[in-house]
């Protein structure tokens, strides 16, 4: 029965390719077997409520073999729940579904996408990033458990298995993953690696000889083989030595044959990344055993394997966790209240309360002041708030300080302050998976480093997911470092990204009102851009109330009668630039307004008739101001405005001498308002 189920996978992905006429057959035709024991023997999961929170992660990091995934939740019959998480009769992946491989509106995307497949932990397909959000899942295991688990009541202790293949221990993300889970002594972390010897271009040997084992040793892992995927019960000794390890991470390495039982593709590239061809699948059916017509076949039994496997021992788990949870209910009505918020991706009651207000000062302070300030407030009311730096926390100001707060530390896993180490892309990626475990996750780095962050930030957008990432030292403000660490086109690339709230707040009490949008922001992640250098904090009781930060853009300064003949417009530390603009060109007498805009994407989901309220048709004389690329802004100055921004790279100077050599200064501001208004 085993092996009939695991031919039932191979050959569901076989057809499934087959008819698509694209995909992977090769990887989940050697791999049945190791993700059938998984699943079957080891894997605490209940496939009839796959949001079950205590449930094992399975991440399938070879994203390219979805089949494999798609198979599997089928045959186990894993439920369908909802976008708001209500589980449903309905199977996450029926049969139609798998028939409908790579199809436009399926269930089953080319690469698995967590935001439209029930059963898939987390979107994967970009090789490594799988991995490095399961370190990020095995972190928030971690965490959950520490601070919610009581003597007696294990609410939170799941386990964390990833699939990889030799792309995905390729890609640097996975080795920063690695490197973190081992520092971090992560024990309930378990990737399975997919040693085939064959990557999309031919055999990896010819681009890929390191000693594997040796060098997950070497990041302090448990390193155990078997020599043979096929081997169940070697492969059943080995999820046990997972069990039993206790202080360190495990990796599984697999010997496996890419398109095992093609006469002709078995162990070549061939098998990787095209359908086997009709004549092909014929003769691997045969030497299946299999019928060699019968298409998207599930023989007698291999339902029910699965429901005695997986389903009955997931059943059985689930119920004694429900039971246990109406027990700590009773005993801990206040943490269990706090559990059921975080995992319906609410907040707690005052979540927002205590947050500071800041006092009009001209000198003022830099945004990541403000935002350490913020991020301490919301995190003493939001216990799952928890987050951290590249290494830059002290720069970044995102060190939770306040009592109690802590680290999580190796073997000391409460504390609300995870150092990621010098690992941005790891941090994204890990950021994306204790999100996907229901924690309000932050990163922090400097925002030119978002460049090593992009891809996992890009996902996090893909996915949906509420994953806050904070950067400073936004722009050529940061000075003498230089253009190696002066961001100037990030902005516009990130506002180029669909899903991705992009926030670059222009005074300390913008700053707060940014975190409030970013808390409340639940399907999609937020991007905060944050300066290094002092900017005043505006005089709210002169100028409009900071609130406006809901809608993207808002008048913060108007003529008379709200009638301008120039509107100036800028983001983040450019806003004070504009507020002196208006006060020198106001006392000449000219109507000017000015707006401050720290969303594009917020301003752009308002109706017509504010936009229009903003920017009227009728006042093209505009400018606007931001120390980031020009790309874009041509959209809100139109043809007859004018563009203060970056052109090239900036400079290694003092920030004065900057602001000079890329005009970010009072006359040259006042001297476009001037030009764009003819006189
Ligand atoms: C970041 C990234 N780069 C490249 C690819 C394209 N790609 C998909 S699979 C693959 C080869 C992966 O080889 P391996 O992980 O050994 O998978 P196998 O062929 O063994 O299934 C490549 C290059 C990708 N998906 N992601
Ligand atoms: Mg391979």
């Amino acid at each position: 029965m085993d092996q009939l189920s695991i031919n039932t996978i191979r050959t569901l992905a076989i057809d499934a390719v087959q008819q698509a006429n694209s995909g992977h057959p090769g990887a989940p035709m050697g791999l049945a077997p190791v993700v059938y024991e998984l699943w079957q023997k080891h894997l605490n999961y209940d496939p009839a409520d796959p949001t079950w929170p205590n449930r094992d992660r399975f991440v399938l990091s070879a994203g390219h073999a979805s089949m494999l995934l798609y198979a599997t939740l089928h045959l186990a019959r894993v439920k369908e729940a909802s976008k708001d998480g209500q589980v449903s009769d309905a199977l996450a992946v029926s049969m139609d579904e798998i028939k409908r491989f790579r199809q436009i509106g399926s269930k089953t995307p080319g690469h698995p996408e967590s935001h439209v497949t029930t059963g898939v932990e987390t979107t994967t397909g970009p090789l490594g990033q799988g991995a490095g959000n399961s370190v990020g899942m095995a972190i928030a295991s971690k965490w959950l458990g520490e601070n919610y688990n009581k003597p007696g009541f294990d609410i939170f202790d799941f386990n964390v298995y990833t699939v990889c293949g030799d792309g995905d221990l390729m890609e640097g993300v996975a080795s920063e993953a690695a490197s973190l889970a081992g520092h971090l002594k992560l024990c309930n972390l378990c990737w399975i690696y997919d040693n085939n010897h064959v990557t999309l271009d031919g055999p990896a040997e010819w681009s890929f000889s390191e000693d594997v084992m040796t060098r997950f040793v070497g990041y302090g892992w448990n390193v155990t083989r078997v020599s043979d995927a096929n081997d169940l019960q070697m492969l059943g000794r080995a999820y046990d030595v997972f069990h039993h390890t206790k202080d360190r991470p495990t990796l599984i390495v697999v010997d496996s044959h890419i398109g095992y039982g093609s006469p002709h593709k078995q162990d070549s590239y061939e098998a990787h990344g095209e359908p086997l061809g009709e004549a092909e699948v014929k003769l691997v059916k045969k030497n299946y055993g299999w019928p060699e017509d019968a298409k998207f076949f599930v023989p007698d039994g291999v339902y029910d394997q699965f429901k005695n496997g997986v389903g009955k021992r997931g059943a059985e788990a689930h119920a004694s966790w429900n039971a246990k949870v109406a027990d700590y209910k009773k005993q801990f009505p206040q943490l269990a209240d706090q559990i059921e918020r975080m995992l319906a991706g609410r907040l707690p009651d005052g979540w927002d309360k205590n947050l500071p207000v800041f006092p009009a000062d001209p000198k003022g302070m830099a945004t990541r002041e403000s935002s350490g300030k913020t991020l301490n407030a919301l995190a003493v009311n939001i216990p799952w708030l928890v987050g951290g730096s590249a290494d830059l926390a002290k720069s970044n100001k995102t060190n939770l300080t306040f009592e109690g707060a802590g680290d999580f530390y190796p073997n000391a896993y409460r504390g609300r302050n995870v150092h990621f180490g010098v690992r941005e892309h790891g941090m994204g990626a890990a950021v994306n998976g204790m999100t996907l475990c229901k924690l309000r996750a932050f990163s922090a780095t400097f925002f030119n480093f978002s460049d090593y962050m992009r891809p996992s930030m890009r996902l996090g957008a893909l996915m949906e997911i509420p994953a806050l990432y904070i950067f400073t030292h936004d722009s050529i403000g940061v000075g003498e470092d230089g253009p190696t660490h002066q961001p100037v086109e990030q902005v516009a690339a990130f506002r180029a990204m669909p899903n991705m709230l992009v926030l670059r707040p222009g005074d300390a009490n913008e700053v707060v009102e940014a975190y409030k949008i970013m808390l409340q922001h639940t399907h999609g992640p937020s991007t905060l851009i944050l300066t290094r250098q002092a900017m005043p904090t505006l005089d709210r009781t002169k100028y409009a109330p900071a609130a406006g930060v809901a809608k993207g853009a808002y008048i913060v300064a108007d003529a008379p009668g709200g009638k301008p003949d120039v509107i100036l417009m800028a983001s983040g530390s450019e806003l004070s630039l504009c507020i002196a603009a208006y006060e020198k060109l106001t006392a000449e007498g000219r109507k000017v307004r000015v707006v401050s805009m720290p969303s594009w994407e917020l301003f752009e989901q308002q109706d017509a008739a504010y936009k229009e309220s903003v920017f009227p048709a009728n006042v093209t004389a505009r400018v606007s101001v931001e120390m980031q690329s020009v790309l874009g802004w041509e959209r809100y100055t139109g043809p007859k405005g004018k563009i203060i921004g970056m052109r090239s790279f900036g400079a290694s100077a003092p920030l004065k001498d900057l602001l000079k050599k890329f005009g970010f200064e009072l006359d040259n501001v006042v001297a476009a308002a001037r030009e764009v208004l003819g006189k």
